[in-house]
């Protein structure tokens, strides 16, 4: 084992930074980028506040009460001592979900200082360090009880049935991914020794050699987990052997395309199969190629994410269209009702958005990052961060809401990881570059080029497009400040052709320094400043933020002849609440128009749209922005003729839908009817 470092650094943009001075081998990789960790990224903001608050005060609370109350940790109390009177409660997976709380609460650990939690936590650690085998396996479901072989999924014996489902290396991924954070957040290195004596416990029993088994993991995710473990410990083992089990898919007995394993991973030309172990997979392709530089493997992920972005993605950045399989669907199948977009498939494509932007510096992964995060990411979980989506369709004839938890919880415990981690996605590294990649007020301290600077950031984003920067503290030396201009300012909603916007709107953007309007050059979607920095220098950036009227590729027959509203990074959907006839009888014209805006406020004791002015609410620091649209709704007069009355529509943010009552939800909705006059 080589050298630990004990930095209290976070995530993997802290792993990646110390790989890169600390572990690696002289020869070794890593992204050409280095995401700034989120210990580097103090967040006051209107808008991210209250959800990390959320996160830390109530949704990180609940998991590891609904964790008590469902015998996820009694699991690892009856591992700790086999008997055949114990029998497992639950599903073979959950000992993921108390991994990735292990995980959330390491990052919320950071931002927020928390001797209680960390208690709490150190003694999970106890129980689950408890549970594992002498010779590192860690399994709950078996180890309790060696000899029940009632449960057909976790197999008879260790690893017979890894490729079939019984998750034995998926709960790994996550142990791994949660021991890093923790070791990172605390500098206790309890959970990551469980964590290498599990995978040295894997590596043993798995790979290339003629006395190990061939198989791959049924559910992807310990491949970049162990991504994760070879750049903490800079033993690369761990990385051979995420390669091994990404170069081994196609090439064992499991053959379904469900779990990506029907064909060697340099055939495979698009995305399949099940979306978030798909995604998980991508991910660790990534992470391999770039630990490599495995050309061929960044190919690969290359041309994936454009098949992503071109066939297959929701309007609110959402992956996973069929259902039954919780999988992807064919090609333009992007069915509005029925949508799964599972939670836990928009936390993978920002994971991967993330990947290919640190690999390749390209502002329009980003762009998909930002979309899904504030869409249908962040609808995974209330405002109050107490209630969670598992699907997250894009229409309901009503009846649908968020569940305070579920049998199968990786959704909520997916949020509670992802969202205390967000300040780490703000902002990234390259020589002399500062990127910034999403907006909101923070303080950030950075190292650039060996100087370190600190920046802040002040803005009411996403609700209105103006940024001020603010350099705190900089050497006399250049840097490059690479600000992301987004997608949506530029006229294309995604990357590729399958959504574009058809109003006649010409946003623009400008930026200033010091108050003198400067032009800049934009390179990969950035526009880039390069100066001699001084302390006191602002930076004010202005996006213009209009209402916008989005169409999808007409192959997408879920969405032809149909519109839907945007604003910045925002996507809006219309309520029932909001619309008392229901949202299915309207009708928009050719051009609709925003004919109402305002600044309001969803929440509060009455559950209802509040002028903003009028609004006093401890959840929310801020109001959102709501507009109306004309709009025509049908009905039928007395005699049974179709009637048009003309009216409006009014719309709110996706996210914050099913906050006042589970009733109908409608993002896309009919047009290009002029008038109706369809009586004779
Ligand atoms: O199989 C583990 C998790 O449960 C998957 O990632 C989710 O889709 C859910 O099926
Ligand atoms: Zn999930």
């Amino acid at each position: 084992m080589k050298r630990i470092i004990t930095f209290s650094l976070l995530c993997f943009a802290a792993i990646s930074m110390v790989a890169k001075t600390q572990t690696a081998t002289p020869n070794s990789k890593t992204y050409p980028i280095t995401p700034v960790p989120f210990t580097s990224v103090k967040v006051f903001d209107g808008f991210w506040t209250p959800r990390l608050e959320a996160s830390r005060d109530v949704t990180i609370p609940i998991a590891i009460h609904q964790s008590e109350i469902t015998d996820r940790f009694k699991n690892f109390v009856m591992a700790a001592h086999p008997s055949d009177d114990n029998h497992p409660r639950g599903i073979y997976f959950d000992d993921s979900d108390v991994f990735k709380i292990i995980e959330g609460a390491a990052y919320s650990l950071q931002t927020f200082r928390n001797p209680q939690l960390e208690q709490k936590v150190d003694s999970i650690i106890d129980l689950i360090a408890a549970a594992q085998e002498p010779d590192g396996y860690l399994y709950t479901f078996r180890t309790m009880n060696p000899n029940n072989h009632q449960n057909k999924t976790v197999g008879e014996k260790r690893w017979v049935n890894v490729e079939s489902g019984s998750h034995e290396l998926y709960n790994q991924g996550h142990l791994y991914e949660g021991a890093v954070a923790y070791y990172l957040a605390t500098g206790k290195r309890k959970l990551l020794d469980v964590a290498i004596k599990s995978a040295d416990c894997i590596c043993r029993a798995i790979g290339p050699n003629d006395d190990q088994l061939k198989i791959v993991p049924g559910h992807e995710e310990i491949e970049l987990a162990l991504c994760k473990l070879y750049l903490i410990t800079g033993d690369e083992k761990y990385l051979r052997q995420a390669k091994f089990f990404i170069d081994m898919r196609g090439r064992t007995e499991c053959k379904w395309e469900y779990n990506q394993c029907h064909k060697p991973i340099t055939e495979q030309t698009e995305a399949s199969g099940h979306a978030v172990r798909a995604g998980y997979l991508y991910c660790g392709i990534a992470d391999v190629a770039a630990l490599t530089g495995e050309e061929e493997y960044i190919k690969i992920i290359d041309r994936i994410w454009e098949d992503i972005v071109q066939h297959r993605l929701y309007l609110i950045g959402g992956i996973g269209s069929n259902r039954n399989a919780e999988a992807f669907g064919p090609h333009y199948d992007l069915p509005n009702e029925t949508a799964y977009n599972e939670t836990c498939a928009a936390i993978a494509l920002t994971f991967l958005n993330q990947r290919l932007f640190l690999l390749h510096g390209d502002s329009k992964y980003i762009d998909v990052l930002e979309r899904t995060l504030y869409n249908g990411l962040l609808s995974g979980v209330s405002v109050e961060g107490n209630t969670f989506f598992y699907p997250n369709p894009l229409a309901t004839h009503g009846g649908y809401k968020r569940s305070e938890w579920f049998g199968c919880a990786c959704c909520p415990s997916n949020i509670c990881r992802f969202i205390p981690s967000l300040p780490g996605y703000v902002y990234a590294v390259k020589d002399q570059t500062i990127y910034v990649n999403l907006f909101l007020s923070n303080q950030a301290q950075l190292e650039v080029d060996g100087m370190s600077v600190v920046l802040t950031q002040a803005t009411k984003y996403p609700w209105n497009g103006d940024i001020n920067f603010k350099v705190e503290k900089t050497a006399q030396k250049n840097f490059t400040l690479a600000i992301r201009i987004p997608g949506w300012v530029k006229n294309q909603p995604t990357p590729g052709e399958l959504y574009s916007y058809i109003d006649n709107e010409q946003p623009k953007y400008s930026v200033s320094i010091n108050g003198q309007q400067v032009t800049g050059t934009e390179a990969k979607g950035y526009f880039l400043i390069s100066r001699q920095w001084k302390k006191g220098d602002e930076v004010q950036v202005h996006f213009d933020m209009p209402v916008r009227t989005v169409k999808a590729n007409d192959k997408v027959e879920a969405d032809r002849g149909m519109v839907a509203f945007e604003r910045g990074p925002i996507v809006y959907c219309a309520e029932e609440v909001d619309n008392p006839h229901g949202v299915f009888t309207y009708v928009l014209p050719t051009h609709p128009k925003a004919v109402g805006e305002e600044d309001v406020v969803l929440f509060g004791k009455e559950k209802i749209i509040v002028p903003i002015e009028k609004w006093q609410s401890p959840i929310m620091e801020g109001g959102q922005h709501i507009f109306r649209v004309n709009a025509q709704r049908l009905g039928y007069d007395g005699e049974g003729y179709v009637t048009g009355q003309k009216g409006t529509l009014t719309l709110i943010p996706y996210h914050l839908w099913d906050h006042r009552g589970a009733g109908q939800m409608k993002v896309w909705f009919p047009q290009g009817v002029k008038e109706i006059e369809l009586r004779k």
